[in-house]
């Protein structure tokens, strides 16, 4: 059994490095490897990734000159990985690796994907207020429009496998700013089982990416999935 650590890299010099290391450590154990996805980054995120692949067998890396967003990266990282295990983690390290190893335990005990939530009990979480204010708001618009039936899809943890992603991947249209809504929709509406485990983040930087223009794309990306469910009923290809 092996397990493929998939980490998008979008401008993450200051921690990539140390998220690359940390991760290898928590999971040494295991037959695995780690697949960094510079996704176009305009800062040395891409030279860190090189280099880290020259020093260590396990890691690999996925290099493209234009930015492509979260989603496209995890979809390339995923094509060039072999593992029967999948893990999608955030390469900013404000998800502590040592998550890791629990979550792909949990998996095995008989789920199909498990995946980290800041509201469920037992999660601790470090936010902005503005931070916990949109993330309240966006998980109830994901509620209402969607009918996801997840507390919490955006953590920056989560655990597949490998057949899953082979299923769900190519029904997936969003590379950008709602792809874990429509992942998770296809995933559940495959029939699959997700597990939510109880997540620590702790937030080195606080607002991260969260500006009006992101938060607009991801209102419209969000629409366009409730569309495609409920109106095109695309993802079980035009069947009711
Ligand atoms: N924001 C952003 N992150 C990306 C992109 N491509 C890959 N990533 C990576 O996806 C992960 C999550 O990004 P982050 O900005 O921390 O999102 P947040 O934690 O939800 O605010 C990080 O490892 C990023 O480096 C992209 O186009 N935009
Ligand atoms: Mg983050």
């Amino acid at each position: 059994m092996k397990v493929s650590v998939l980490m998008p890299a979008y401008n993450e010099e200051k921690f990539l490095e140390m998220a690359v290391r940390e991760t290898m450590k928590e999971i040494s154990g295991l037959d695995y490897e780690i697949v960094v996805i510079n996704d176009g980054s305009t800062d040395r995120t891409g030279e860190i990734a090189r280099e880290l692949a020259r020093r260590y067998r396990r890691v690999k890396v996925v290099d493209y000159y234009n930015n492509h967003g979260k989603g496209f990266a995890l979809k390339k990282g995923f094509e060039e990985s072999s593992g029967d295990i999948v893990v999608f983690y955030d390469a900013d390290l404000d998800i502590p690796p040592s998550q890791i190893p629990r979550f792909i335990n949990v998996l095995l005990s008989g789920y199909d994907v498990v995946i980290g939530s800041k509201y469920v009990p037992g999660a601790r979480v470090k936010y902005s207020e503005r931070r916990r204010f949109l993330s309240v708001v966006y998980r109830n618009m994901v509620k209402f429009l969607v009918g996801l039936n997840v507390s919490d899809s955006q953590v920056g943890l989560k655990v597949f496998r490998r057949e899953v992603l082979e299923d769900v991947f190519p029904r997936v249209l969003v590379k950008k700013y709602a792809f874990d809504v429509e992942l998770l929709t296809v995933v559940s509406m495959l029939g699959y089982r997700i597990k939510e485990m109880p997540v620590r983040i702790e937030h080195k930087e606080f607002d991260s990416n969260i500006n009006l223009e992101s938060v607009f794309n991801m209102f419209v990306d969000t629409i366009a999935i409730f569309y495609r469910k409920n109106i095109l009923h695309y993802y079980n290809g035009g069947r009711r």
